[in-house]
């Protein structure tokens, strides 16, 4: 029997192996990865245990205040089906739940993931509250998740920790690092930490053109006299039961073939297409989707920074403050509508969509009962349908505001934004402070489509997301070089 579970082990290195290389996808990894689970579940009864059977073991958490699970899950199937012991004890964790369960699971790493620019930050302070506790020594940690660089955690981290902390761009790095931390403790000889990453060029801050104060102009130079439409109505409305043939087409293939479900240009029209096509039906014939919208249309005019919405008397009711450019064309959202001083007010789109609660439960069961292929598929799609969702309502608020005929034919010329109209999200960088949804999820309600926004400023179900819409023809996306 150990023979056999060797075996196995060694088979899931080679699958390893091979997706490193670029010879096996991130979906049959996962199928593998399911065969193995079965093979070792139908094993284990019959296996003595010993104290040499843990190859290792890690706490795995997503950090405080960020809700992404699936990034984490990953790490936890691809470690734990390589023989390690995975204690994955959720998301939103804060640093002492994550001491407790290192403490508690006798754990030889920690691993904490995190997508959300903040969770960068939490991570620090986690990395010092090691420090301050003198466990930095015991616990060398992976850290991994979108917002994250090599440079930051491999040189910012790394100065900061007294331990070794070093970063996972996926779950494979995360094994390949996993392997190597447990050979240097068990002090196997040659085992040796991949060197750390060096900035190529060393950080400075680029100094500012030294211009005269006069000469630094306070407001970019977007046009104040375009056109501003005129709404179907003022205020809110609520959309509920949104077929799914009204928006599937706006999905992204390359996005979920490529970006979630990790298939290569080879596979997509021999796996991609069909699994797509079958998880479509899936969902419509399992009632897996409850899209959803609210939208509404505000008076609002510019002040300096500021975009201050207005009621229906003409008051104030609220207001966004955005950071302007320091270099470049000193954009800021803010110079996209008529100013306080013209005398005039413009007009403001919101939306908030959601695909619902239902596909978040049929996710969760995926993973629960070790369906690894679907739970990454699903999961994948679902949160590209919400976001063809958001792409669709936005055709239709450009369509409602009469800016919408210039619109290209193609949903090729629509992903590259070929249109009059942006979409704002808060999070990106022209509109960084994601503590602004509040303001949105308060002109808007979404409660009544079954979205809530949480303390961490997410929205719940998962699969939702909020903007507004930026009628302004010269409404660009772009950078203002802040990150919160
Ligand atoms: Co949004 N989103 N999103 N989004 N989204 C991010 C996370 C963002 C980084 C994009 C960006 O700025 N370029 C940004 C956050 C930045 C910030 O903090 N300010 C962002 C934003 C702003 C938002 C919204 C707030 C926008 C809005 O509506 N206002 C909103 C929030 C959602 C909510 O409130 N419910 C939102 C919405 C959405 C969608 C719903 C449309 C969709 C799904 C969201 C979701 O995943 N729950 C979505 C998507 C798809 C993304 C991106 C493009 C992809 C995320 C994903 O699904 N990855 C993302 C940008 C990006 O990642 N490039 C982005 C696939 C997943 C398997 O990968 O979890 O990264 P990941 O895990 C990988 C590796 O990172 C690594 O291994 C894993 C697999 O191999 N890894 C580890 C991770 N943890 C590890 C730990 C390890 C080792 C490796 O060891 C311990």
């Amino acid at each position: 029997l150990d023979i056999v579970n060797d075996t196995l082990l060694e088979g899931m290195k080679v699958v390893g192996e091979l997706f490193g290389s670029g010879q096996m996808q991130l979906p049959f990894v996962l199928q593998s990865a399911e065969v193995m689970k079965t093979a070792v579940a139908h094993l284990e009864p019959h296996m003595e245990k010993t104290d040499a059977d843990g190859k290792g073991t890690i706490v795995l958490a997503t950090v405080r205040g960020d809700v992404h699970d699936i990034g984490k899950n990953l790490v936890d199937i691809i470690l734990s089906n390589n023989g390690y012991n995975v204690a994955n004890i959720g998301i939103k964790q804060p640093v002492s739940a994550i001491l407790e369960a290192a403490e508690q699971h006798k754990a030889d790493v920690i691993g904490m993931s995190g997508l959300l620019v903040k969770s960068t930050v939490i991570m620090k302070e986690n990395l010092e509250e090691l420090n301050t506790r003198g466990l930095a020594e015991r616990y060398p940690v992976i850290l991994g998740g979108a917002a994250l660089t090599r440079a930051y955690v491999e040189q910012d981290l790394h100065e900061i920790y007294q331990g070794e902390v070093r970063y996972a761009r996926d779950a494979f790095e995360g094994l390949r690092l996993m392997d190597t931390l447990m050979a240097v403790k068990r002090g196997v000889p040659g085992a040796e930490l991949p060197p750390l990453k060096q900035r190529r060029v060393a950080r400075r801050s680029v100094p500012l053109p030294d211009l005269p104060e006069q000469d630094v102009p306070a407001r970019s130079d977007v046009a104040a006299d375009n056109a501003v439409p005129t709404p179907p109505f003022w205020g809110t409305r609520v959309v509920k039961g949104i077929p799914l043939k009204d928006y599937a087409s706006w999905l992204d293939e390359a996005a979920l073939f490529k970006g979630q479900w990790g298939l290569g240009r080879e596979t997509i029209e021999t796996e991609g297409r069909p699994r797509l096509r079958m998880w479509l039906d899936r969902m419509r014939t399992e009632n897996l989707l409850e899209a959803a919208v609210v939208h509404g249309y505000f008076r609002c005019v510019s002040k300096g920074e500021d975009l201050i919405i207005l009621d229906e008397n003409g008051s104030e009711r609220t207001r966004f403050t955005f950071p302007r450019q320091e270099r470049t064309r000193r954009l800021c959202l803010a110079d996209y509508f008529r100013s306080a001083e013209s005398g005039e007010t413009d007009v403001i789109g919101f939306q908030v969509v959601t695909v619902g609660n239902r596909i978040g439960e049929a996710t969760a069961k995926l993973f629960e009962a070790d369906s690894y292929r679907d739970y990454l598929e699903l999961h994948g799609l679902s949160v590209q349908l919400a976001e063809a969702l958001a792409e669709y309502w936005h055709a239709r608020v450009r369509a409602e505001l009469g800016i919408g005929s210039d619109d290209p034919a193609d949903l090729g010329g629509m992903l590259r934004t070929e249109y009059q109209g942006r979409r704002y999200s808060f999070g990106y960088p022209a509109c960084p402070d994601l503590e602004d949804r509040a303001k949105i999820a308060d002109l808007l309600r979404p409660e009544r489509i079954g979205v809530q926004l949480s303390e961490e400023f997410q929205l719940h179900p998962e699969q939702s997301t909020d903007a507004m819409v930026v009628h302004h023809p010269e409404a660009t996306y772009f950078n203002t070089g802040v990150r919160r």
